[in-house]
């Protein structure tokens, strides 16, 4: 046995005293490639933090908890404190987790607090519960020691609910994107500009990754639907709607309309298909036709899309209408990936 393979296999705890005649060698070639992918081009930047787990030999669980903090912690971005509020002035946020072992946690209409996403992967490990809304997530979100931040509205987000309340036009129409926000790799990156025309419109970023052991995690973090109804969820913090992982199958999260998610379990549906054995891509888009198919019509006003990633690392996503993007990143470097479109 040479050098190289003895340590790969001490790094698994076996030793050349121990290994069985019928234990696979374990080359470069076999070896499980961790990756990560997240939604739309803010996912580059996370993806980077999420790699930084990865690469190390780190969880999927830590690096999709890690990734999409940074987004969570971005100035003017749609996702976090900083985020549009909804009709009656309040920023409020959904986030979910799920490990390889259908542990899953989530919080809805958490009010300032920084990083959701966190109190989420609390209620998982330190609650028997899965969801936690309101005011009881952030009093658990506060006895846990995250911070009571002011509730303040960003400068931006100020100047876009005020523009909006002069109409104030209920009408959440999400992620629909027809101009690409600026976009580069690497800690000095440009943050993306928000529009004030409602152009730029997506609101969640959703993680999902593959580590060096094998393991599955996802995850995913929003403040929903710009001046949506007071209490109201989408399908983020919903598992199985906006998030979904079977360790045996794949990971799954989405991006878009919410409520046409959750209509369909929709995360959850994409795993079942790729169970049946279809591709990840082919997986998303069987989902984002029946919700076209549900929708008619309605089909046009509305974006959906999904993200899934297999057991064996291979990608792919589907898309309601043209514009989403989401960001892989591996040991081959980092991409942006335009998805594949029904419109
Ligand atoms: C929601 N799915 O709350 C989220 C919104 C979204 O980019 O994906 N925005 O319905």
């Amino acid at each position: 046995m040479d050098r190289r393979k003895f340590i790969n296999l001490s790094g698994l705890g076996l030793t050349s005293f121990s290994i069985p005649n019928f234990i696979p060698s374990i080359t470069d070639s076999n070896r499980i490639q961790p990756i990560v992918a997240s939604t739309w081009d803010a996912g580059l930047r996370a993806n980077v933090a999420a790699w930084d787990v990865l690469k190390k030999g780190g969880t999927a669980l830590d690096a999709v908890e890690q990734g999409v903090m940074v987004t969570e912690s971005e100035i003017n971005c749609c996702v976090g404190l900083d985020a549009n509020p909804d009709r009656d002035g309040f920023v409020t946020l959904d986030a979910s987790i799920m490990d390889h072992e259908f542990n899953c946690g989530s919080v809805g209409f958490l009010e300032r607090i920084k990083h959701p996403i966190s109190v989420a992967r609390k209620v998982m490990e330190k609650t028997p519960h899965v969801m936690l809304v309101g005011e009881g997530a952030q009093q658990f979100a506060v006895s846990q020691g995250f911070k009571l931040e002011s509730g303040e509205l960003s400068d931006d987000a100020k100047k876009e609910y005020l523009n909006w309340l002069k109409k104030s036009t209920y009408k959440p129409i999400i992620n629909i994107e027809r101009k690409q926000s600026t976009t580069q790799i690497g800690p000095k990156f440009q943050a993306p500009t928000k529009l004030s025309n409602g152009e730029w419109n997506h609101d969640t970023i959703g993680m999902v990754a593959l580590d060096a052991h094998g393991n599955l995690s996802g995850s995913c973090t929003t403040s929903g639907a710009g001046f949506k109804l007071r209490g109201r969820l989408g399908d983020s913090p919903i598992i199985g709607a906006g998030l979904y992982v079977d360790n045996e199958v794949g990971a799954v999260v989405a991006t878009g309309q919410g409520e046409d998610v959750i209509r369909v379990a929709g995360a959850s549906a994409v795993v079942e298909q790729m169970r049946q054995g279809k591709t990840p891509e082919e997986a998303c888009k069987f989902v984002v036709e029946r919700i076209r198919r549900i929708k008619k019509e309605k089909a046009n006003d509305i974006q959906v899309c999904f993200i899934a990633l297999n057991k064996h690392g291979e990608h792919g996503s589907y898309a309601l209408h043209k514009g989403f993007n989401y960001a892989v990143h591996s040991n081959d470097g980092a991409s942006l990936v335009e998805a594949p479109f029904m419109y």
